[in-house]
């Protein structure tokens, strides 16, 4: 299991380098630290602002992977054969932990889970627009791992450079957690390239439904991406939502071509010039609608993480009654 320092600000005491320092000296440390490309750790002083910063982003993520375990989640008891449903279940499997291992990253920075996950649940927290569209076939399972883990590759493996060492660290084992996920994803959509005529057509539909959305998945335009600048700043952005975004069609284009889909852009072609391709439009009303609350299954997606929380709701309970008992007994031993 992923850990972490445990050594986390409980906002009791002032860290341990803010002993004797004033606060300024302090602002100092902390930019000499991110200009030197060194990691802040959780007993380190950090401005309150890079705090609040890190734990939207990184709770959003968590909240992005849980969710994210729905959409595939869904066609688990429908899988084709016994081996896709093995490699369905441990990557559905994987999604949760990737959330589990990044609510503990955001608990470093001294917020409760209870709170993280309740501004989940009443939809003040974001998450991924992305898990907002529906699966309606066998393909979009292999489209999802595809396109939409390719997407998550590249724009998480330059967070494993983030200057928050336990977000960074986190980071690593996710990213190649996620390399199993598109190989497999592009592995069972060359497997039904190679099928009938219906299974080709199937595979080309989950492509046209889902490559816009994947490309949105990025974030607004570098113009519109009111978080980029400072987060650049700080060292936990390294690349922007434009240039990660361009970064994954040229390395996405050579990829259909192998496994013979079209992707749904009449506008997309190789740029001489630019040495990159020019692609069409983002339609961003839909994306704003869809991070609103108002995709398609928005509702659905919040509706069943909420029942799931409740649900779970004995586990919690029990697990916490047993802890009780365990400390009784060990005081009663002390004692
Ligand atoms: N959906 O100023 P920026 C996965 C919001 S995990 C919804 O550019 P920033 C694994 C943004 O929060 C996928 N909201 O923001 C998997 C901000 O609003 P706020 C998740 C979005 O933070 C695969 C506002 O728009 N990955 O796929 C989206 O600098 C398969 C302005 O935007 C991560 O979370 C969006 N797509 O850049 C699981 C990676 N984009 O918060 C299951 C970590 C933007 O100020 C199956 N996060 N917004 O109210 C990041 O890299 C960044 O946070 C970005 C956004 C790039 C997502």
């Amino acid at each position: 299991m992923y850990t972490q320092s445990l050594d986390v600000p409980d906002g009791s005491a002032p860290a341990l380098t803010a002993v004797g320092a004033a606060p300024d000296a302090l602002q100092t440390r902390f930019d000499e630290k991110i200009d030197a490309d060194q990691k802040i750790e959780p007993q380190d002083w950090m401005p309150e602002a890079y705090r609040r910063t890190l734990v939207r982003q990184i709770s959003q993520h968590a909240h992005s992977e849980i969710i994210g375990m729905q959409p595939e989640g869904n066609w688990i008891s429908r899988a084709p054969s016994l081996k896709r449903k093995a490699i369905l279940l441990a990557k559905v499997q994987d999604e949760g932990g990737h959330g589990l291992y990044l609510y503990s990253a955001a608990e470093t920075l001294g917020v409760g889970r209870d709170s993280l996950l309740d501004a989940l649940h009443t939809g003040k927290a974001k998450y991924s627009s992305i898990f907002n569209y529906p699966t309606l076939l066998w393909a979009d399972v292999g489209v999802i791992g595809w396109l939409v883990d390719g997407a998550a590759i590249m724009n998480q493996v330059p967070i494993c450079r983030c200057s928050y060492g336990p977000y960074a660290r986190a980071m690593i084992r996710i990213c190649k957690e996620e390399s199993f996920h598109q190989r497999q994803g592009f592995e069972s959509l060359m497997v039904q390239m190679q099928g009938t005529a219906e299974q080709r057509a199937m595979v080309q539909d989950a492509v046209n439904r889902w490559w816009w959305p994947v490309l949105a998945m990025f974030g607004p335009p570098d113009a519109a991406s009111t978080n980029t600048a400072q987060g650049m700043r700080w060292g936990i952005k390294r690349i922007s939502n434009d240039d990660l975004r361009q970064k994954f069609v040229d390395a996405t284009v050579p990829q259909a071509a192998v496994l013979g889909v079209t992707l749904p852009d009449p506008d997309l072609k190789w740029n001489e010039d630019r040495q990159q391709h020019d692609y069409g439009a983002i339609d961003w009303d839909e994306f704003w609608e869809v991070v609103n609350g108002n995709g398609p299954c928005n509702k659905e997606r919040l509706a069943n993480r909420v029942k799931a929380h409740e649900d779970g709701q004995w586990v919690r309970d029990a697990a916490q009654a047993h802890a009780a008992k365990q400390r009784a007994r060990q005081l009663k031993e002390a004692a």
